[in-house]
C-alpha cells in the first residue's frame, strides 16, 4: 500500500521522492516547508547531470531495498528464531560492556562560519545569510535556514528559496582563528579533548566534574559561556555517558542550548527508544532507507526489536553496531588508548624545484619515519607520498609494497619512484605515510574487549557489498570524530589532533621561510594530471571508476577512485578510507557520506572555477576545506566555450539541462 501511494505521488509530485542532501533537515529547519524546498530543488536541477546522478543513486538504492525485501521474505520462522538466539546472546555481551562511569560532552558551534562572519560584520545579524557563493554554500545562519537554505546547497538554489539571501565569501583563516580560540577553552576542561571538525569537539569531563563537584550540565553551561566570552560565538552542547549519545544530545537544543542525558541505563534506553535512526552518526540516507523501507526500522529501539532480521541480513559487525546503537552504547574510551591506522612524517620548507634538495628531504623523512616505526615496533605495507606544490596543490600518491616493512631503504626506494614521477615541480611540503600495519596497535581497556573484538574482526574482514548481500557499517568509526583521529603526524598527540583542514598545515617547519597561504594567489596553477591513477591501478588492481554509485563507495578495495564526471580529477580513498583530495577519513561503509563528500568536492571545485572566472566574485584565498589547494591558487583563465580536455566546468553547466551537457 505504501508503495502504491508513493508511486502515485511520484507521478503527480515527482519532487517528493527527490531527496538530495539539500533537502535533509538541519538544526533550525524544523518549520521549513519541506515539500516546497524539494520542489524547488527538483525543478532547478531537473535534467542536469547532478540530477541524473541522484536518480541513478536512487535507483540503486531501490534495487538494494528490493533485494533486501526478497531476502527477508525468504527467511523462515526457524531461521528467525535461531537468529533471535544470537541476538539474545549478543545483547548480554554488549550489555556487559556498558560503561556508565564517564561523562562525555560534545560541543558544536552554532552556524559556525556564518556566526564568525556576523562577528566581523554585525549588520548581518538577523538577516538571512549564507557563507559561500552561487555554486555552493558552506553554511547558512538560522534566519536563512527558515527558508530551507542549508550547507552544501548550491547558492543559486538557495537564492531561489530565499531571494533576500546575503552571500558572504568563505574566509578560512578567520574560522581557523576562532576554532583555535574555542580549543583553548576546551583544553581547560579536558586537555585530551578530541577535535572533530573545526567547530566541534568531544570532551571527557568526568575528572573536571569530580574535581570541582559540578554536574555535567553545570560544566556544559560554564564551558559554553566561556566559549562565548572568549569568542563572542555561541555553541551547543550535549552531555551523556558516551560520545555517540553526547553527539546526538548536542543537536537537540541548537542553537545556543544544551541537553544532558543522565548516566543511568533506564534513562538511556528511554531516550534511545524513540530516537530516529538517522540521528545517529554513521547512519546516512542509504542505510536509513534500507532499514526503514525494507525492514520497517525507524527508531533505534526497533533495531533491538528486529535484531533477528538484522543478524540474518547484515554482516555480524553491522548487526552488532545496530544492536549496540539500539542499546544506547557508544565509545567511552580515552583518546590516548585509541588505535591508530597510520604513521607519518612530513616537512614543510620554502618551495623549491631543486631535485637534489627534494630527494635529500625525502631521504630525511624516510629515515625519520623508519626510526619512528622501529621505535613503535610497527611494520606496514602501504606507502603514501604527499606533496604540497608551490601553488598549494596537494598531491597524494600511494603504492602497496610487496611485504611489510619499516626499513628506511624500502621506504625511500618506493618514495623516490613516486616523487620522480611528479618531477619537475616546485614543492613546499613532502610527507610520507605508512599504513596497513601488520599488527595494529590495539587499545587495551579490558572493559572494551568485546566491542573492540568485533570492531577489529570487522576491520580485518570487511566484506564486499558487491558480492555479499550484507551491508557493512564500520562500528569503529561511528562517532563522527573518528573522521580525524587516525591520521596525522605520529608525533601529534590526540590533544593536538587537528581536523581535516588543519591537517594540511600540520607539519614540522624546517625553515622559517614558509610562505603564507596568501602568496599563492599570484602563483600560476599547474593543471593536475592524473598520473596518480596509474599508481592507483597498480596499487589496487582496480581501475578508477568513472561512476559514482552506492556500490562504488562500499567496496573493500584498498583504494578506489570515484569520479562523478569523467573530466574531473577523481576522488579516491587512500587505503580505503582517506580522501585523496582533502584527507578526510570515511570508512567504506559510510556509503552516503562518501557520496555526499564526493559531490561536495565536485561542487566546491566548480565553485572555485566559477569564482576564478568571475570578476565579480572575490577569490577566496584561504578557503581550504574542500578543493582547498585549488582555491588557494589562481585558477586559469577560462574561456566561455570550453574545448575538449578542459578541466574547468562552471557550476551552471553542472546544473543545466542534459541536452546542453551531454
Ligand atoms: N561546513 C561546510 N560544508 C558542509 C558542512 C559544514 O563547509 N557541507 C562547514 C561550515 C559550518 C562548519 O563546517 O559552519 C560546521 O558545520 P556544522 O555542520 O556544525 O554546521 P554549522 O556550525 O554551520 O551549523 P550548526 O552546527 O549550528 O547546525
Ligand atoms: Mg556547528
Amino acid at each position: 500500500m505504501e508503495d502504491g501511494e508513493s508511486s502515485t505521488n511520484n507521478l503527480s509530485r515527482p519532487w517528493e521522492s527527490y531527496n538530495t542532501v539539500f533537502t535533509n533537515a538541519k538544526a533550525g529547519m524544523e518549520g521549513v516547508d519541506k515539500e516546497k524546498v524539494q520542489r524547488i530543488v527538483y525543478e532547478m536541477s531537473k535534467g542536469s547531470k547532478y540530477f541524473q546522478n541522484e536518480e541513478r543513486k536512487e535507483a540503486l538504492m531501490k534495487q538494494k531495498i528490493e533485494h533486501m525485501r526478497d531476502r527477508c521474505a525468504k527467511l523462515s520462522s526457524s531461521d528467525l528464531s535461531n537468529y533471535q538466539k544470537v541476538v539474545d546472546r549478543r545483547i548480554l555481551e554488549l550489555e556487559a560492556t556498558r560503561d556508565l562511569s564517564r561523562i562525555w560532552l560534545h560541543v558544536d558551534m552554532d552556524a559556525f562560519y556564518a556566526a564568525v562572519e556576523t562577528l566581523s560584520n554585525p549588520s548581518l545579524k538577523d538577516k538571512p545569510m549564507a557563507v559561500g557563493g552561487l555554486s555552493m554554500i558552506s553554511t547558512a545562519n538560522y534566519e536563512a535556514r527558515k527558508f530551507g537554505v542549508r550547507a552544501a546547497m548550491p547558492g543559486f538554489i538557495a537564492r531561489k528559496l530565499c531571494p533576500d539571501l546575503i552571500f558572504v565569501p568563505v574566509d578560512f583563516t578567520k574560522y581557523t582563528h576562532y576554532s583555535d580560540l574555542t580549543r583553548k577553552v576546551f583544553k581547560n576542561y579536558d586537555p585530551h579533548f578530541i577535535a572533530g571538525s573545526l567547530d566541534e569537539a568531544y570532551l571527557d569531563i568526568t575528572e573536571v566534574c569530580r574535581e570541582r563537584g559540578l554536574s555535567g550540565g553545570e560544566i556544559a553551561e560554564e564551558l559554553r559561556s566561556s566559549v562565548y566570552s572568549e569568542t563572542g560565538l555561541t555553541c551547543s552542547a550535549g552531555v551523556a555517558a558516551n560520545r555517540l549519545l553526547a553527539k546526538v544530545c548536542s543537536d537537540i537544543n541548537k542553537p545556543n542550548g544544551q541537553y544532558v542525558l543522565q548516566n543511568d541505563r533506564a534513562t538511556v534506553l528511554t531516550f534511545i527508544s524513540s530516537l530516529p535512526i538517522r540521528k545517529i552518526g554513521g547512519i546516512g540516507k542509504v542505510t536509513e532507507h534500507i532499514l526503514k523501507d525494507a525492514l520497517g526500522i525507524k527508531t533505534c529501539e526497533e533495531m533491538v526489536l528486529k535484531g533477528s532480521l538484522l543478524y540474518a541480513l547484515f554482516t555480524q559487525s553491522s548487526a552488532d553496531f545496530f544492536l549496540s546503537v539500539g542499546l544506547g552504547l557508544g565509545k567511552t574510551d580515552t583518546p590516548q588508548v585509541r588505535s591508530r591506522k597510520s604513521i607519518s612524517s612530513e616537512r614543510t620548507f620554502a618551495a623549491t624545484e631543486d631535485e637534489r634538495l627534494l630527494y635529500s628531504k625525502l631521504a630525511e623523512i624516510a629515515e625519520m619515519l623508519s626510526l619512528d616505526m622501529k621505535k613503535e615496533g610497527i611494520t606496514a605495507r602501504t606507502l603514501t607520498l604527499k606533496l604540497k606544490t608551490a601553488s598549494f596543490e596537494i598531491r597524494s600518491r600511494a603504492v602497496s609494497l610487496q611485504r611489510y616493512t619499516c626499513s628506511s631503504e624500502d621506504i625511500l626506494k618506493h618514495a623516490t619512484k613516486m616523487l620522480k614521477a611528479e618531477l619537475p615541480v616546485s614543492i613546499r611540503l613532502i610527507g610520507l605515510r605508512m599504513s596497513q600495519f601488520n599488527e595494529e596497535i590495539r587499545h587495551s581497556d579490558p572493559s572494551q574487549e568485546t566491542i573492540t573484538k568485533f570492531i577489529v574482526q570487522k576491520d580485518s574482514s570487511r566484506q564486499n557489498l558487491d558480492d555479499s548481500d550484507s551491508i557493512d557499517l564500520d562500528a569503529s568509526k561511528i562517532d563522527g570524530e573518528s573522521l580525524n583521529l587516525s591520521f596525522g603526524s605520529h608525533e601529534t598527540s590526540y590533544a593536538q589532533q587537528k581536523d581535516v583542514v588543519e591537517y594540511e598545515e600540520e607539519s614540522r617547519i624546517d625553515a622559517d621561510k614558509v610562505i603564507p597561504n596568501q602568496e599563492c594567489e599570484n602563483k600560476e596553477e599547474k593543471p593536475r594530471v592524473l598520473e596518480g591513477d596509474a599508481l592507483l591501478i597498480k596499487h589496487t588492481d582496480c581501475k578508477p571508476d568513472t561512476s559514482h554509485s552506492m556500490n562504488d563507495n562500499s567496496n573493500t578495495q584498498n583504494t578506489k577512485a570515484v569520479s562523478v564526471f569523467p573530466q574531473m580529477e577523481p576522488l579516491f580513498w587512500i587505503d580505503g578510507y582517506r580522501c585523496n583530495l582533502c584527507g578526510i577519513e570515511l570508512p567504506p561503509s559510510f556509503v552516503e557520506e562518501r557520496q555526499e563528500h564526493s559531490d561536495f568536492h565536485l561542487a566546491q571545485r566548480l565553485q572555485n572555477e566559477e569564482s576564478g572566472s568571475s570578476s565579480s566574485t572575490r577569490p577566496a584565498p584561504k578557503r581550504r576545506i574542500l578543493g582547498k589547494e585549488k582555491a588557494n591558487s589562481k585558477p586559469k583563465k577560462q574561456k566561455p566555450d570550453q574545448k575538449e580536455g578542459s578541466k574547468h566546468i562552471p557550476i551552471h553547466t553542472f546544473f543545466t539541462r542534459s541536452n546542453q551537457n551531454s
